[in-house]
């Protein structure tokens, strides 16, 4: 049994979080047309992250006996100028996600939906990893500039991330 303005909401969730991950999938088709197969590396890793996420709110919701309703999911933005812009795009929007899942919270508290708030704390944790980790990347590529060697040194280190599914909910 789960509060309907909850349903709707962790519905509305999930489709964020698929297109997160279509976006970041988008991101990596770009890096890989650019020969950056690193940084193609880590943004196939965070699409698969992102989807993961959306599979957690899916089994969240069905086990709370809610219905999932599959929406389409917006087409994901092709080119960028640079690869930094492509991290400046990933910060921005990352920066909405933790705004939303911060209004689920509030929505949570609002319904007195204690189960749906405890859900969604590994979640308000998780921003927090993400916003950090984007900004680490920004501020390294700041620093790199136009250095072609220092792009391609953290290509090679970007190559290395590995994927860590999310904990089952
Ligand atoms: Fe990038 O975050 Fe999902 O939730």
């Amino acid at each position: 049994m789960i509060n309907p303005k909850m349903e709707a909401a962790l519905n509305s969730q999930i489709n964020e979080e698929f297109y997160s991950s279509f976006l970041y999938l988008s991101m990596s088709a770009y890096f890989e047309s650019v020969s950056l197969t690193g940084f193609a590396h880590w943004m196939g890793i965070q699409a698969q992250e992102e989807h993961a996420h959306a599979m957690k709110f899916y089994t969240y919701l069905i086990q709370k006996g809610g219905k999932v309703n599959l929406r389409a999911v917006a087409e994901p933005k092709t080119k960028w100028d640079s690869v930094l812009n492509v991290f400046e795009d990933t910060y921005e929007h990352e920066q909405k996600i933790t705004l939303l899942i911060d209004n689920l919270v509030n929505l949570a508290i609002e319904v007195k939906d204690h189960a749906s708030n405890s859900f969604l704390q590994w979640f308000v944790t998780e921003q927090v990893e993400e916003e950090s980790n984007v900004t680490k990347i920004i501020d390294e590529l700041k620093m790199i500039g136009d250095n072609r060697t220092g792009t391609f040194m953290m290509d090679r280190e970007l190559k290395q991330r590995i994927f860590t599914p999310p904990p089952v909910a």
